[in-house]
């Protein structure tokens, strides 16, 4: 598969402030995000069959501009619609577990925060592990504290075929420091769900990092 982590937008319906989330997910797909991972939390986080339908619909535009459809933690639900991945966490389900469950040539994610958990990740077959908080977020009520990018730079250099994702607090003016420290790509929620338009701060992310990616090869 081609870089998919390049541009990881990550999203549910209560990131997106006023605007409308598929349309917003639409506008982040045209500007040209890679990835994109249905992460639906929080106290009016939908769920049932609301989250199931909202879920398929996330999944139909992400066919239909060609790009993975990641579900976060919830491995019946990614089940269910055939999605291209799950994203879990450390407090989360097994991810040998859920690799046997969804299957060998689905994307599996981990989040990882020490070495040894990383060790672990690739032990077990993950696709690819989440690194951060890089820098400070709003956007997770029980983030760890922010990391920077040293861990991320050191994950690299001991790892150097892995597939690295940075993610926390990463926008347009930061993201270069996270690229030039090793990641494959970025994951962002806000800089995008909430763009006054989602669309070129999707475009302008995507140019950047293309730019940026070739020149650390
Ligand atoms: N995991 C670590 S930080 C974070 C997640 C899900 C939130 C990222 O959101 P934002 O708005 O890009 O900081
Ligand atoms: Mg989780």
């Amino acid at each position: 598969m081609n870089n998919y982590l390049q541009l990881y937008f990550i999203m549910g319906t209560s990131n997106t402030a006023n605007a409308d989330p598929l349309t917003v997910l639409e506008e982040a797909l045209r500007g040209g995000v890679t990835c994109f991972q249905l992460r639906e939390k929080g106290p009016n986080a939908l769920i049932g069959n609301e989250k199931y339908m909202f879920a398929q619909q996330c999944k139909s535009l992400c066919t239909k501009f060609g790009v993975p459809f990641i579900v976060n933690d919830d491995i019946d639900l990614a089940i269910a619609l055939d999605a291209d991945g799950v994203h879990i966490g450390q407090d989360d389900a097994n991810v040998r577990d859920v690799r046997n469950r969804i299957g060998a040539h689905k994307i599996v994610g981990l989040s990882t925060h020490t070495t040894a958990e990383v060790e672990e990740a690739i032990a077990a077959g993950a696709d690819y592990v989440g690194i951060g908080p890089i820098f400070s977020t709003q956007s997770k009520s029980d983030a760890k504290p922010v990391a920077g990018t040293g861990f991320l730079e050191q994950t690299r250099d001991q790892f150097p075929e892995l597939q690295i994702v940075g993610i926390g607090g990463i926008t347009i003016d930061n993201f270069v420091s996270v690229i030039y420290a090793g990641a494959n790509g970025i994951a962002t929620i806000s800089s995008i769900a909430n763009a006054k338009s989602p669309y070129q701060t999707a475009q302008q992310f995507n140019d950047l990092l293309q730019r940026q990616l070739q020149k650390e090869r």
